[in-house]
This record gives structure tokens, sequence and C-alpha cells, in this order.
């Protein structure tokens, strides 16, 4: 299994930062491997990310999508709009579209069945808030994301990647500790490898939370991580850079 490691650039970046940032950073990385490397900038960079990173060794990643193909949903992206750009992944049920935007499981579903309908790698986030954390709650509120998340996907888990991203540690520059997030990452593993009757062994299970250039290589080290997903210190082609150098 190739490790996953992924940059969510949020609403950062115009077009033309994004551009900027793609022709330095794809030198950076035009040696590596070992690793896959993936980007999701804003919808609006998608179309000129998506042609710099032609015949590179990264691949083109979306924030969000919708789950019909077309139709009267304004504002919103279908999943025939992202492979027409080459997209390979999409995030889905980051906490930030679950506790901003109020997304629910049900709905998240949808988009991640969609997804493998059109080709599109899921990548499902799940994790924690703090207080869910204090009261012990932590492993059943992965499992119903999980479980929710991927329900009639079950025997076909290896068609879609897991994002490990405790709410409380979501751009606060608080991580998880190694002990903690490998806590959860066993316990996912154990749980999908259930589930699907033991299909997971393509689907990677990243870290998400405050992930940098200084706490990547200890978090690396947890067996059960097998890559990042990126926010803040993605934005830096140096630092995420750093990342990726720390996970070879
Ligand atoms: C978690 C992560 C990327 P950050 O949301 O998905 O963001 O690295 O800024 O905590």
């Amino acid at each position: 299994m190739r490790y996953l490691i992924a940059a969510n650039w949020k609403m950062n970046k115009t077009v033309a930062e994004s551009i900027d940032y793609i022709e330095i950073f794809k030198d950076l990385v035009k040696e590596v491997e070992g690793v896959e490397i993936m980007i999701a900038p804003s919808f609006t960079a998608l179309s000129s990310v998506s042609i710099l990173l032609e015949k590179t060794n990264i691949s083109l990643g979306a924030q969000n999508m919708f789950y019909v193909e077309r139709g009267a949903y304004t504002g919103e992206i279908s999943p025939i709009m992202l492979t027409e750009l080459n997209v390979k992944y999409v995030i889905l049920g980051h906490s930030e579209r679950r506790h901003i935007f109020g997304e629910k499981d049900e709905l998240i579903n949808k988009k991640v069945l969609t997804a493998v309908e059109f080709g599109l790698r899921p990548i499902l986030c799940v994790g924690e808030t703090l207080e869910e954390r204090e009261l012990g709650k932590t492993m059943n509120v992965v499992e119903r994301q999980i479980r929710a998340g991927i329900a009639g996907l079950e025997r076909e888990i290896s068609l879609i990647d897991i994002a490990y991203e405790p709410v409380w540690a979501i751009g606060t520059g608080v991580n998880a500790t190694v002990e903690q997030a490998q806590e959860v990452h066993h316990f996912i593993r154990n749980l999908i490898n259930d589930i699907s009757k033991g299909n997971d062994k393509d689907t990677r299970i990243l870290y998400g939370g405050s992930v940098n250039e200084k706490n990547a290589s200890e978090l690396i080290k947890a067996p059960d991580v097998e890559g990042f997903l990126v926010g803040t210190a993605s934005l830096d082609p140096q630092k995420f850079y750093k990342i990726i150098l720390s996970s070879l």
C-alpha cells in the first residue's frame, strides 16, 4: 500500500495563487516516489490546477461534491464536473462540512456512493469533538460515522480511503499524540476489516488535524497511520514538501 499525503487547501488561494504554488511545488516533488501526493484546491482553481498537474506525480482532489449528476441544485458541483477535470479524489464528510454546513451521515453516504459510482475515490472524514472525547465516546462516534458513511459499500471498502480527524485538532495547532492517533486508527482498521470481511487492504487510514513539518515524522511512525490530510501546513509548498519527505 502506498501512503497518501493529501493537501486540503479549504477556502484558500485564488487561481493566480494556486498556479504560483503548483509551479513551485511540482518541481520540488518531481523525484518523489513511494507515496502518493494529492492536492485539493478550491473549485475555482480546479481547472487551471488540473492542466498544470498533467504528466506529474501529483493527483488532483476536490473538497466536496453533490450526489446528483446534473439538475436544479444551485451552487452545487456534480461528479461529472469533477471527472471531466481529471479529479481522482473527493474529500467527503469533512468536519467543517458536518459542523458549519450541517451535513449529516445520510447525506455523506449518498455522496460517497455516488463518488464511487462515477469512478472518484472518496476520502471519508470522521472524528469526534472535544466534548465527545471527554465523555469517552470517541470510538462510538467514529464507528457510527464510518458505518453510516459507507453503507452499501461494505464489501467494496477498498474503493475509499478514510481520514481520522479529531475535531479538537483541526486548525487548532493541537495535534493528536502518536498514541491517541494510533489508538483510533487501530480501532478503525479492525472495524473496516470486520465490516468488509477482510476486503479492506487497499483502504488507507489518514490522520488529519494540525499535521505540520515538525510533527509529521512522529505521527507517521504509528503503525496504522497510512498518510495525512493536511490543511494549514499544506498552504506553503515548502512545508508540504517537508511533510511528504517525513512520510517516506
Ligand atoms: C484538518 C486539516 C485538513 P489542519 O481539517 O483537513 O486541517 O491541518 O489545518 O488542521
